[in-house]
């Protein structure tokens, strides 16, 4: 039986406990049976939590551009990459072949090459989403830099934080960028970054809105005449398993991102091994998922997840609104998209317009839905499910971590028995543990606690970036000898896992451990509510009390709040339980969201107990101005 792709449920549960008694074995074969090795692994596995270190397939050398595109030369070289949409829909889609896409990084990795970059340096990228950016990925592979790749949303202050934290040599960005019906300076705002990092000795730009801007001479280059000039052909550097692959930043509960540092061989073993089984890919199928590679979802399952299965996967450049609510499905239907990925808040913003701009599209050609990033709430998943999938495209919602490189527990679709908001069971290799608070692992089923890792997985982050310190308390120093996610999970009656939230929002109430998720999910069932937050505040009688902020629906705007709020009452007393009933429930026009869409509560908890004068930074938030707004009408 082959480890590599998993067909049903007797499958998983073999290839599953093969998994957890011999690991060393089973991680062994997919390795052996599914990639290119300059050399084979001494070893494939060392460890140690209380260090905390981790190797795998140790003193193998590869490089991750053969497997994700040499390879394939032979066999598929016609066969199409990466199809590129652009943001707007006058422009033509690109189709990169394998073929074109090996000249690409090779000319951009000879263009690295000659501005002085070499094995070890760290290149930030800080580029739209346009092909020049995943060619730049490969490129920095190719010859063995470690990527930074910077979110083209951020400002220029948390570009400038980034790049002197990774102490990057150089620079990659573009004289602009197209996001709906605006567009945006990013030179401009890399030349802000700039001037605090005297670090960065070179800047090449890559040409996307011809707009007018400004080149320091001596520092900064066009990209294009740099390519043309440049040689097709670059001979890829020999990586050892262990050496860094790229770095990329988590907000963590402090102020300061931490630089996850992810290295080669672990990571494109386990990114294309989950890629394959949790969208069961076949060959042909058109893979897309709508995050920003950006983010670690995009790093995994846009790049080199699909590519080191020689999967086509889809580049979208622009955002769900436009030119209309409808944009998603008429790129599904345009591309015939099989394997659609996206994150509950861009389902929950669609799921507020008219049901018309799904229906009038053709989305027959899809297979497996996917969600990423947060708990969805169970009236996003049955709009997803009853909507785009038409209830017969499986929901895979995948529980992961920027530090995990790879999805950790989700539903294998056509596989696994999905059951709504649950992320179902734990990928081979994956072995969570459920702790309480006093630091015992819960054994058996029906326990909620915290969620833990007990033994390593390839592509965990090895480390924070230049501090070591950091990874080993944030990770591994609440809970001995296991590796702690920060989330709260609980495992019901069958040993499906829910994920209830990061535990920082376990909020205890008169002494009730109550997780945001569940009570979330009933506010939002309310036919007039679109999203909620639920946080804690300290009160003297219970200990914390709840304090929950409600958007509601355009038809809900005009009702009477206080009819409102006793219907969401009685709607969270019949999911949850009277305990769970918040003390206030403020309605507000939005909630202050990260640029990957995850609620801010560290911001909400603030408001809620009126601490508002120290709010931290919050220049990271996608809409910052809605926080005054919120504590204007503060209860
Ligand atoms: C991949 C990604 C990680 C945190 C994670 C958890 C939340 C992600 C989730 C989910 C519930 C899911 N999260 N997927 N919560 N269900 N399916 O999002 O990485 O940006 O590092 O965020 O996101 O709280 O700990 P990252």
């Amino acid at each position: 039986m082959s480890n590599y792709h998993i067909k049903n449920l007797e499958e998983y549960f073999q290839v599953y406990r093969k998994s957890v008694r011999e690991p060393e074995n089973f991680w062994e074969e997919v390795a052996e049976e599914h990639f290119t090795w300059r050399k084979k692994w001494d070893n494939v596995l060392s460890w140690d939590f209380n260090k905390p270190e981790v190797k795998w397939f140790e003193n193998a050398k590869l490089n991750i551009t053969e497997n994700c595109i040499d390879r394939y030369l032979f066999t598929n070289a016609d066969r199409t990459a990466i199809i590129w949409e652009p943001n707007g829909t006058e422009e033509e889609a690109q189709h990169i072949s394998y073929k074109e896409l090996h000249k690409k990084v090779n000319k951009f990795a000879n263009v690295l090459k000659s501005k002085g970059i070499e094995k070890g340096d760290r290149v930030c990228i800080y580029l739209p989403m346009i092909p020049e950016l995943a060619v730049a990925m490969l490129a920095c592979a190719r010859i063995g830099a470690i990527h930074s790749v910077v979110f083209a949303g951020f400002s220029s202050k948390a570009l400038a934080t980034r790049t002197n934290d990774a102490d990057c040599k150089m620079l990659i960005t573009s004289d602009g960028s197209y996001r709906g019906n605006k567009t945006i300076d990013l030179k401009g705002i890399v030349d802000k970054a700039l001037e605090e990092c005297p670090g960065v000795e070179s800047v090449l730009v890559a040409k996307r809105i011809n707009s007018d801007i400004n080149m320091k001479e001596g520092r900064d280059q066009w990209l294009q005449p740099l390519l043309d000039e440049a040689s097709d052909q670059c001979e890829a550097t020999t990586m050892d398993a262990e050496d860094p692959l790229f770095i990329l930043y988590t907000s963590g509960s402090t102020g300061k991102p931490k630089g996850m540092l992810h290295t080669t061989a672990g990571y494109m073993v386990y990114s294309a091994y989950t890629f394959k089984n949790v969208f069961q890919y076949k060959e042909g199928d058109v893979y897309w998922c709508t995050a920003d590679i950006g983010w670690i979802t995009g790093h995994s399952y846009i790049l080199y997840g699909p590519l080191a299965n020689g999967a086509t996967t889809v580049m979208f450049e622009g955002v769900p609104s436009y030119p209309d609510a409808g944009r998603f499905w008429d790129v599904v239907e345009k591309h015939k998209v099989n394997q659609f990925y996206t994150a509950p808040t861009a389902i929950r913003s669609l799921a507020k317009r008219n049901i018309e701009f799904v229906e009038k599209h053709d989305l027959s050609s899809l297979k497996v839905l996917g969600t990423v990033g947060e708990p969805i709430n169970e009236e996003a998943w049955h709009w997803y499910n009853d909507n785009v999938g038409k209830n017969k495209s499986p929901i895979v919602d995948t529980w992961w971590q920027t530090e995990t490189g790879g999805i950790m527990i989700s539903p294998l679709p056509y596989v696994t028995p999905v059951k709504p908001t649950y992320a179902t069971l734990p990928f081979p290799g994956i072995q969570p543990a459920i702790m309480d608070k006093n630091g015992e692992e819960l054994s058996g089923n029906q326990v909620d606690g915290r969620l833990c890792i007990k033994y390593p997985w390839p592509s965990m982050a090895r480390t924070v970036w230049r501090d070591h310190e950091r990874y080993k308390t944030t990770y591994f120093s609440t809970f001995k000898n296991m590796y702690f996610t920060g989330d709260g999970a609980l495992r019901d009656e069958v040993g499906y896992y829910r994920i209830t939230g990061r535990v920082d929002d376990v909020i205890i109430v008169s002494g009730h451990n109550l997780g945001t998720a569940p009570i979330e999910d009933a506010i939002d069932e309310h036919p007039a509510v679109a999203e909620s937050a639920v946080v804690g505040f300290p009160h003297e009688v219970k200990g914390n009390a709840l304090y929950a902020f409600v958007i509601l629906k355009e038809v809900g705007e005009s009702r009477n709040h206080d009819n409102l709020r006793n219907e969401i009452h009685q709607q969270i007393k019949d999911k949850v339980g009277p305990i769970a009933k918040p003390e206030k429930i403020q309605f507000v026009a939005g909630l202050p969201k990260t640029r990957s869409g995850k609620i801010m509560r560290r911001i909400l908890r603030k408001i809620a107990s009126k601490q508002t004068e120290n709010l931290g930074d919050t220049s990271t938030l996608l809409n910052p101005e809605i926080v005054d707004e919120i504590i204007k009408k503060a209860l």
